[in-house]
């Protein structure tokens, strides 16, 4: 039988709602904490294969989640593109790019030479997973990345990486075009050493219009997706706060699109001409609920992702937060498993 998450993601019908959470592996496992404490760090464990597949597996051995995503960081593939990063805990770059003249600095990604480390951890948990928990590979989209790499670190607005979309035109093109390059071969290498679905996270891709999106950053997920599309595995691609831009979405040779919590799914499926299968998208926040209320809110999500037309693989809006109790992830998963797949009445 076809793992549910997979079968989900292809749009055929899986024995039950496959349910995986952004963030799934972190801080608010005390597992994690222990593991990363016996580490030193983020970092070091992200670059020690057996590490990082533990931490991986950790959230599908507590909680039975239907896909496992690799543990690393979007920005991580950088550091084989020349670029020297910290985390703090966000990354950090303390030589960001300015100009164009830097973005020439940003070498081809040799996967293979560049992030050795990301490939073993995959070669790792493609053999120790179940054979119905496929492990997701991922990869950050040029315009989030772009973000970083001018900004230096996280901001709520990223205005410096805006401003040098305005001001250094061409020079924006050749960055996201050397980024877009990496990340396909970089995904690509990730299904070679085992992992069997490949997500682009476009976390800050909201702040751009329609025609910015159009001009520069769909060409560049196009990209990358028409270069992985020959491998065979499902593409996910999650447009964080894009409801905006879900027009333009439409046509991209993804399998599924991730939806964050504030647009509800049965709106996005419309904007986007149910053409994909949909990811989401309770808010991370109900969480914090008393159970009973996160198990209404949890069947809400589902009683929407039963009306869409492609399928529905069941997720958080957003990234799980560090303080949350884990036993209220037990509850929502086993809601999720406990639902049925399609409305009976
Ligand atoms: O201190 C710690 O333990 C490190 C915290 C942490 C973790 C657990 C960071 C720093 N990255 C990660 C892992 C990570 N990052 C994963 C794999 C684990 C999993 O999902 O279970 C993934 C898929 C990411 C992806 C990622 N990193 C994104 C895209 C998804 C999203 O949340 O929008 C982004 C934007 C980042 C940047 C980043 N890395 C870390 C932090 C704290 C941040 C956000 C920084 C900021 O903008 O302020």
């Amino acid at each position: 039988m076809t793992a549910p998450f997979l079968a989900a993601a292809r749009g055929e019908t899986p024995s039950h709602t496959p349910v995986w959470i952004m963030r799934q592996a972190g801080r608010y496992l005390p597992e994690y904490r222990e593991t990363r404490a016996s580490a030193g760090g983020f970092q070091e464990m992200t670059r020690t294969p057996e590490l990082a597949a533990e931490v991986t597996l950790q959230p599908i051995r507590r909680f039975g989640m239907d896909a496992a995503i690799l543990f690393s960081d979007i920005m991580t593939p950088l550091e084989g593109m020349g670029i020297d990063l910290r985390f703090d805990p966000g990354p950090v770059i303390d030589n960001p790019i300015r100009s164009a003249d830097d973005v020439k600095r940003l070498r081809a990604l040799d996967p293979d030479e560049g992030v050795p480390f990301v490939l073993e951890t995959c070669r790792i948990l493609a053999r120790e997973l179940p054979e119905n928990v496929p492990l997701i590979g991922f990869a950050g989209a040029p315009f989030t990345l772009l973000c970083y790499l001018i900004e230096g670190h996280g901001t709520k607005s990223f205005v410096q990486a805006r401003a040098f979309l305005r001001s250094e035109l061409d020079a924006a093109r050749e960055l996201l075009d050397r980024l877009a390059h990496g990340m396909a071969l970089y995904l690509e290498a990730q299904a070679r050493a085992g992992a069997r679905a490949l997500m682009i996270f476009d976390s800050w891709v909201g702040l751009l219009d329609a025609p910015t999106f159009r001009a520069l950053e769909r060409p560049a997920i196009e990209r990358i997706l028409t270069h992985l599309r020959p491998l065979g595995v499902p593409l996910l691609y999650f447009p964080n706060q894009g409801a905006h831009l879900h027009h333009e979405v439409v046509g991209l040779h993804a399998d599924v699109i991730g939806v964050d919590w504030r647009t509800p799914l049965e709106a996005a499926d419309e904007a986007l001409g149910g053409q994909f299968v949909l990811q989401g998208n309770l808010d991370p926040s109900i969480l914090f609920a008393p159970p009973e209320s996160l198990l209404v809110a949890a069947d809400s999500v589902l009683d929407a992702g039963r009306s869409l037309r492609r399928g529905h693989i069941f997720n958080l809006g957003h990234g799980i937060d560090k303080r949350t109790d884990p036993d209220q992830v037990a509850r929502l998963v086993e809601r999720v498993h406990a639902a049925p797949v399609r409305a009976t009445g």
